[in-house]
């Protein structure tokens, strides 16, 4: 049952019931006020899983209306012991074990992501995340300030209230938790809106999350398209904070509906356009297998892949002669079998994007060195595509595409930058790895700089984007030092 541990791999459930597909509002299943439903895909085969309630502004409404009831002071929630919030994220990260694989089976067929990756990164990241923010609620202090005169200073790190949380689908339960968990830990009230290619996971979540005893209203969970409920959650005069995850264009406006309406406070995770710096020095089997899986892990669809490789020139030729090997050696396929390594892309508008950034590459005169088509009968399937020949002013080199497309480029190797300025310290960027590449962890803060986007997710700088500091001075006869 502990997958992670003894590396068991579990076989994913075969046709599982898609039980859960209404809107999820003050711990009851609700229809939308419009009586609208949307239609869910599998992105393998095209065809239709299910419909599900599809929220829009007065379903917001509604949501926010019983997240602000669980957020007034006196409510359960208020009054509720931190070491208890901490306890009820415990007991959440235990029924996603209970429920692991049938959670991870859910998330592949929805979003098209490679089962055994789905049981054994998404999966575990969501329960240690869970776990990690369950730790945290009881340790949220505040300090005593020694200010000048005859007063006594503390402060007290205090939630937000209402915050809206909006995801993408690459990482459809991961984003779930990543956003709710520190956002609970903190004492706020949630309502979160998953993307409209995704909701199944966040639907049996929220299912879970009643089941394990949250208050009503705690977490409500609007299945809905951006331009609707997303719209409308970054809109809306009574959420107190907006969370978003997506790409830069949305993130923008999002900004500019917090501005429009009440100044919420806002948090964005966008797009980025990673470079992965090798050194002609390299133990190379290695570092072709960590830039290969840096950028094809879950279809490239990461923010975080590394789909720009700046290779020193000694060691350029072979390295592009490896990667397009290993490239050429994934099997495409249905992502519930246990031999497929790269399912399809998330649907035909992304499908479409990533084969219009191709032929920009072929026709801006990068070399395809392998790839480059569609792939199969049924499906979003792209082949995996490297180029090589790249230059910095190329569409594939500056647009964020979320597919492995890997873009080589020859780092000189007589660089006018010395190693030391070109390693982390030195580069303007908000994370980087030596020596290796995607390794994440719930301890470890993640966000972009610039136009990636603002504030920190997971780690102790997730508690800062969630709490708001007040300060409280006391008048005092007379202060002792
Ligand atoms: O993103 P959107 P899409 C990037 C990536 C991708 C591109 C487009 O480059 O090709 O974005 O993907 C909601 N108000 N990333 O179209 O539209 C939407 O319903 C409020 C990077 O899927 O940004 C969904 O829940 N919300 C990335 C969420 O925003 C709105 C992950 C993301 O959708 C809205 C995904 C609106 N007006 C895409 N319009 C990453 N950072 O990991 C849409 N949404």
């Amino acid at each position: 049952e502990d997958g992670w541990r003894t590396n068991v791999v579990p076989s994913p459930i075969a046709d599982p019931p898609i039980v859960y597909t209404k809107l999820f509002i003050d711990n009851a299943w609700h229809e939308s006020c419009r009586g609208r439903k949307s239609p869910v895909y599998n992105p393998t085969t095209g065809e239709l899983l299910c419909e599900v309630e599809e929220a829009d502004s007065e379903d917001v409404d509604k949501a926010v209306r019983s997240a602000r009831t669980a957020f007034q002071t006196g409510s359960p929630w208020r009054s509720m012991d931190a070491s208890d919030r901490g306890r009820l994220l415990n007991r959440l990260a235990d029924l996603v074990e209970r429920d692991r694989i049938l959670l991870a089976t859910l998330e592949t067929l929805d979003s098209g992501k490679v089962f055994i990756m789905a049981y054994f990164v998404d999966l575990m990241a969501t329960i240690k995340t869970l776990r990690y923010y369950g730790g945290w609620a009881d340790k949220i202090h505040g300090k005593t300030i020694p200010v000048d005169g005859d007063y006594f200073t503390y402060t007290r790190h205090e939630p937000v209230g209402v915050c809206g949380q909006i995801i993408p689908w690459n990482f459809p339960l991961m984003m779930f938790v990543w956003k709710i968990a520190p956002a609970l830990c903190c004492g706020n009230t949630v309502v979160i809106k998953p993307a409209e290619q995704t909701p199944l996971s966040a639907l049996h979540m929220a299912a879970l999350i009643k089941e394990a005893g949250f208050p009503p209203g705690v977490v409500n969970v609007l299945p809905g398209y951006g331009q609707t409920a997303g719209s409308a959650i970054s809109h809306h005069m009574d959420i107190d904070k907006v969370a978003f995850t997506g790409s830069t264009d949305i993130g923008k406006l999002i900004q500019k509906a917090a501005g429009e309406s009440n100044l919420k406070r806002v948090t964005l995770e966008l797009g980025g356009k990673n470079p992965n710096i090798v050194f002609a020095d390299c133990d190379l089997e290695y570092a072709v297998e960590q830039a290969h899986s840096g950028l094809f892990f879950n279809q490239g669809q990461c923010c975080l892949a590394g789909s720009r490789v700046f290779v020193e020139e000694p060691i350029y030729e072979e390295f592009v002669r490896r990667s397009v090997k290993m490239a050429k050696s994934k099997v495409l396929g249905n992502p519930l079998l246990p031999e497929v390594d790269q399912g399809p892309q998330i649907d035909q508008k992304h499908f479409d994007k990533i084969m219009d950034l191709i032929a920009s590459g072929k026709r801006e005169g990068a070399t395809l060195e392998c790839g480059g088509s569609a792939w199969g009968q049924q499906g979003c399937f792209i082949q995996p595509t490297v180029f090589s020949n790249v230059t910095d002013d190329m569409r594939i080199a500056k647009e964020e595409v979320l597919f492995p497309t890997t873009t080589f480029k020859t780092l000189l190797y007589n660089h006018e930058f010395s190693k030391l300025q070109q390693s982390p310290h030195g580069l303007l960027c908000s994370a980087g790895w030596v020596n290796c590449y995607n390794a994440m962890s719930a301890q470890c803060p993640f966000g972009g700089f610039k136009m990636s986007g603002n504030g920190r997710e997971l780690g102790e700088y997730a508690l800062q984007e969630y709490t708001e500091v007040k300060a409280v001075t006391v008048k005092i006869s007379q202060k002792n030092s």
